[in-house]
């Protein structure tokens, strides 16, 4: 499955209003993201920059679905090539049991759109322009994707707990 199909399924699921108590939190990673820097804009244009900043968190046991804990954070994409910005609140983030350096989280924006983010941290050592992915998949309050973008970081880093 390409990472756009993952991130919009995860945007799928997330959207879902299904709210349930009960669970753990498990021990897994990806319960906590951290990150900001700049990957390529999704306008194609030279030179323009999307530039992002995000963290993701798990605030404790409840769930919307099945292996998507109620989280914290905040996402903020800024394409200056496209002229798009999203600033988002944190809702949800899917924990999974594999690919330990690997979140996937999801945040609304106050007009209801959906911004669905994975990231891949390829080492946790601070390392800049270290081989970082992140994948953005925004979809508006009638699911329509607005907005998609992957790339390699080109300045920053990301981390994933
Ligand atoms: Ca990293």
């Amino acid at each position: 499955m390409s990472k756009r199909k993952i991130i919009i399924s995860i945007v799928v699921i997330l959207t879902l209003v299904l709210l349930t108590l009960g669970g753990c939190v498990p021990d897994a990673a990806g319960t906590k993201a951290v990150g900001g820097g700049w990957i390529s804009s999704a306008s194609g244009a030279p030179g323009e920059k999307a530039t992002f900043g995000f963290t993701a968190q798990l605030k404790g046991m409840e769930t919307i679905e099945e292996n998507v804990y109620v989280s914290k954070g905040r996402i903020l994409i800024v394409d200056h090539g496209t002229g798009q910005k999203f600033r988002a609140t944190v809702y949800g983030t899917y924990v999974h049991g594999d690919a330990s350096d690997t979140s996937m989280f999801a945040g609304k924006t106050k007009d209801g759109s959906i911004v669905g983010i994975m990231v891949v941290d390829k080492d946790s050592n601070g390392v800049v322009n270290n081989g970082d992915e992140i994948t953005i998949e925004v979809q508006d309050a009638s699911s329509v994707s607005v907005y998609s973008n992957t790339g390699t970081l080109k300045g920053g880093n990301i981390r994933v707990k």
